[in-house]
């Protein structure tokens, strides 16, 4: 499954999300936005205070939606969070919802002026969603999401460990290369 839009990138990156320099680093927030844990704390931490006093008049988010924010003190220029579903076993929508997370963080990137945006592997910590499913679901929502981008694209994935960064790769050679 390739897309059209032919002025993109996709590749692995193993580390701490907040070191990353892109335009865009995506948040796996909560759905009060006001800050968490795992990747969540990180974030909110390396930002400052004012990103939790600017989420807080945002009234929230819902699982499968995202909010853009400035980086404040981040590299980055700007935050993407968004809310990952809660994993429950598989067959209450959290395929659909995980979907909607990827594509719907690009597209809002998209519509900034975004080129270069890095997503860390939503719900895969606190949330319980299997790693391996997601990963799969994440570039295949992506790729799918990139036909409907004005702007070229660079897309890293970023696992916080080896094993998440290995996760993310074998993903995405089995979609350059489809059996
Ligand atoms: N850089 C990159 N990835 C990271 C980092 C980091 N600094 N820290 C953790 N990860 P999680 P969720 C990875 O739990 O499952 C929060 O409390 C982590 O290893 O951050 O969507 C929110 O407020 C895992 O692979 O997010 C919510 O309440 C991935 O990021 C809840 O957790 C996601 O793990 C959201 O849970």
């Amino acid at each position: 499954m390739k897309s059209s839009n032919t002025n993109f990138f996709m590749r692995v990156w193993q580390g701490d999300i907040t070191r990353l320099p892109v335009d865009a680093i995506v948040n796996a927030a909560n759905p009060t936005l006001l800050g968490g844990g795992g990747v969540d704390g990180a974030i909110h931490q390396a930002a400052g205070p004012e990103l939790k006093q600017y989420c807080a008049g945002l009234g929230g988010c819902e699982t499968g939606q995202a909010k853009l924010t400035p980086g404040f003190n981040l590299a980055a220029q700007y935050l993407l969070h968004t809310v990952g579903p809660v994993w429950h076993g598989g067959n209450q929508g959290e395929a659909a919802l995980l979907a909607s997370c990827y594509r719907n963080s690009l597209l809002l990137a998209d519509q900034e002026g975004i080129v270069s945006i890095a997503f860390p592997a939503i719900s895969c910590g606190v949330y319980g969603y299997p790693p391996e499913q997601a990963s799969d679901i994440a570039v295949a929502s992506l790729y799918k999401a990139l036909n409907d981008c004005l702007l070229n694209k660079q897309i890293w994935l970023v696992g916080f460990d080896q094993k998440q960064a290995q996760i993310w790769q074998y993903s995405l050679d089995r979609f350059r290369e489809p059996a």
